[in-house]
């Protein structure tokens, strides 16, 4: 120490990496959550001419997976879309291949557009069709393929913006571009997808749901089987949770998939939660007020609500559903007792 200065004294305890917790107790514990995260919404009209041009230009096999990412403008530096959730749209064309690997990260596929793709996980192949959900939980090799017509787009929802900032990520190229199926096409779905008679000789409980495709088909017989008369929650319509059949919880230990039936002029109630969200327009049209903003969206668009903003979901149409698929980090923020929300 040379010299009884406070500010002599800050700054020689800065260059020995040592700080003046008085000085910082306000931005430390702030009295309420101040995400990074602002409100935005990225528009599937003005993507998809970039997606084509991308398609047409560039090589999966350079590319390794044609992907657009959507980036928050205040998360730029970790490439997060929300707090701990990533949203990428991406692209594979008839031939292709996007070669297989595998990552700690936990990701799903929500299918925007195209037919005749499937992606192998862990041997099985698994196809696609729009609206499917397909998992690849973390450190399952998994590669796309496409043999059908035209171009072929899914959101991409993973969740490592959480693990890269734990440190956790791992990353591997598989030894051969592909790999061998070697069970029956679509066997987990087949399996598992009836929910209350799950294959009793599969003893491994999986924190992950075993399921690799919940399909589209099976979410509208939910819907009309399940919501056609009731009025669901007075915030998120008629939201379903996608299920992990051994534990009836999250399809993920990370990230729970949702997706809500908003009822023609639907004006939900607003609510705050600690939990990150993203979502995507699967058919319809609405607002969405997201703090002050208001976000206008059209189908296929990707917006996203930050941890702690209101929200306030309104369907633009007076006469048709509007229909959003959503996910969110809330596995993570219960398991570590910081969750809290608040109608209001
Ligand atoms: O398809 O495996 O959007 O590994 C980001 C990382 C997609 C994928 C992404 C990935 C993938």
């Amino acid at each position: 120490m040379t010299s009884t200065d406070a500010n002599t004294a800050y700054t020689e305890m800065d260059a020995m990496n040592v700080g003046a917790l008085w000085r910082h107790l306000g931005d430390l514990f702030p009295t309420e959550p101040t995400s990074r995260a602002v409100p935005y919404h990225w528009s599937y009209r003005q993507l998809r001419p970039y997606m084509l041009h991308f398609a047409d230009t560039l090589s999966i096999e350079e590319a390794q997976r044609r992907v657009l990412m959507l980036i928050n403008p205040g998360l730029r530096d970790m490439s997060a879309t929300v707090t701990g959730l990533y949203a990428g749209i991406q692209v594979i064309l008839p031939g292709e291949q996007a070669q297989a690997h595998r990552h700690s990260a936990n990701a799903f596929r929500f299918i925007i557009e195209g037919s005749g793709a499937y992606t192998t996980v862990a041997g099985e192949r698994v196809h696609m069709s729009p609206g499917d959900l397909l998992l690849t939980p973390g450190w399952r090799w998994h590669d796309h393929y496409h043999e059908g017509d035209g171009p072929m787009m899914w959101l991409d929802g993973l969740d490592f913006p959480l693990v890269n900032a734990l440190d956790g990520a791992f990353f591997e190229l598989y030894p051969d571009s592909a790999q061998k199926a070697d069970v029956p096409d679509d066997l987990s779905s087949l399996q598992f997808i009836h929910g209350r008679l799950n294959p009793s000789w599969i003893g491994e409980r999986t924190a992950s749901s075993p399921i690799g495709r919940y399909p589209w088909a099976e979410t509208e017989r939910a819907f009309t089987a399940i919501a056609e008369h009731a009025t669901g929650s007075e915030v998120d319509g008629i939201a379903l949770e996608y299920t992990n059949p051994f534990t009836g919880g999250p399809v993920l230990p990370t990230m729970a998939c949702r997706v809500q039936r908003l009822v023609p002029g639907f004006l939900g109630a607003a609510r705050r939660h600690t939990a990150s969200t993203i979502l995507h327009v699967v058919r319809g049209e609405g607002t969405t007020m997201v703090g002050e903003q208001a976000i206008n969206w059209a189908e296929k668009d990707v917006f996203i609500v930050p941890p702690w903003a209101t929200y306030q979901h309104r369907n633009g149409s007076t006469s048709h559903d509007a229909v959003l698929f959503t996910y969110t980090n809330e596995p993570v923020v219960k398991a570590l007792s910081l969750y809290r929300e608040e109608i209001l």
